[in-house]
């Protein structure tokens, strides 16, 4: 009998609401899934765009292969609705949580609530100081060191630059460290001005904040948007604006990389994990941890740098082909499935 299967029939499993049955034997050579009956509840803060998008599918598509049912809720940006739905998980006893994205403070005493009450937690993109939790991020402080560096190598070393960022959310904090540190030790590369909103709209409020932030600063000549929603919106107004300034961004989607591939367009580089991946891994720690299995505290989905010429020499036109063409992207699984 397998440590798992024994632990099952002894009922040592999750207080005993776990309730686990193993397939038979896998085929040989192939791994086969453990099946299970979890509920997990994903709890995220942010649905908006075609990053969160791609990440619930993934989610839900391993959710599904694992056999998990995922109770998904969203708070649109509304933080005190986010601790709410989080409440409520707990109070309906899941297996586990995931909660996705959130600002540390409000999160906080949920976070604590459901480790008290025996309900393993992962977050993604979400601080928390309790080594209990699995932290799965996409290795943002690389993240932010492939843009700001395929940007001094671009600009020789000599640029304005504008940034956007909105503090409080971990990702875009350890993307702007590095440029922080650019800062510091790059002489030539200054920052000229800084904006952003995060909303449901954050596309169309970045537009109009750059097309501003431009005309009050004619010297700008670079733009660190390091979230696709800022870099399409930064995108936008370059044009509006008839400037040439040059954009580095973070995140891809199908719909960046039309953007992106455009005559003339100014978003020359991008830093990005696949979605779906962290979302199939946010999933696979839960069940993970949710079985009893040992997680790392962090685990780490590490992006790549996908520039305007590659994809263009490459005649890369979607996801399916940027997938295709660099297996690293794809690559992002570092977690084995129950
Ligand atoms: C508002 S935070 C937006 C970021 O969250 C995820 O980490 C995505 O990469 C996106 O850039």
């Amino acid at each position: 009998m397998s440590s798992l299967r024994s632990r099952v029939a002894a009922g040592v499993l999750g207080a005993g609401v776990l309730a686990v049955s193993l397939l038979g034997p896998a085929p040989a050579g192939q791994a086969r899934p453990a099946r299970t009956s979890l509920t997990i509840a994903l709890v995220r803060q942010l649905c908006t765009g075609d990053f969160f998008a791609q990440w619930l599918t993934g989610a839900q598509a391993e959710a599904s292969a694992l056999h998990i049912s995922l109770n998904t809720s969203c708070a649109s940006g509304n933080d005190a609705q986010m601790v709410s739905n989080g409440r409520t998980a707990i109070t309906q006893g899941v297996q586990g949580i995931i909660f996705d994205h959130g600002l540390a403070q409000p999160m906080a005493p949920v976070v604590a609530q459901a480790l008290r009450s025996n309900i393993p937690v992962v977050t993604f993109d979400l601080e928390t100081t309790d080594t209990r939790v699995t932290t799965i991020d996409q290795n943002d402080l690389q993240l932010g060191l492939q843009i700001t560096d395929a940007m001094i190598a671009d600009v020789n070393g000599k640029a304005n630059v504008g940034l956007a960022h909105v503090g409080g959310f971990l990702p875009l904090d350890k993307r702007k460290s590095q440029w922080d540190t650019v800062q510091r030790f790059f002489p030539g590369m200054h920052q000229v001005a800084t904006w952003g909103t995060v909303s449901a709209a954050t596309v169309a409020a970045v537009q109009n904040q750059t097309v501003a932030a431009l005309t009050a600063h004619p010297e700008m000549s670079a733009i660190l948007a390091p979230y696709d929603a800022f870099a399409l919106g930064a995108t936008n107004a370059v044009a509006q604006a008839h400037r040439s300034v040059r954009i580095y961004g973070a995140d891809i989607s199908t719909a960046d990389i039309q953007v992106m591939t455009r005559p003339g367009s100014p978003w020359v580089a991008t830093s990005a994990t696949d979605p779906a991946t962290v979302g199939a891994t946010a999933v696979r720690a839960i069940a993970l941890k949710a079985l009893h299995r040992t997680v790392p505290t962090y685990v780490e989905v590490n992006p790549a740098l996908v520039t305007q010429s590659f994809l263009r020499s490459h005649h890369i036109r979607n996801m399916e082909d940027l997938r295709r063409v660099l297996p690293a992207f794809a690559a992002g699984d570092t977690l084995p499935r129950p």
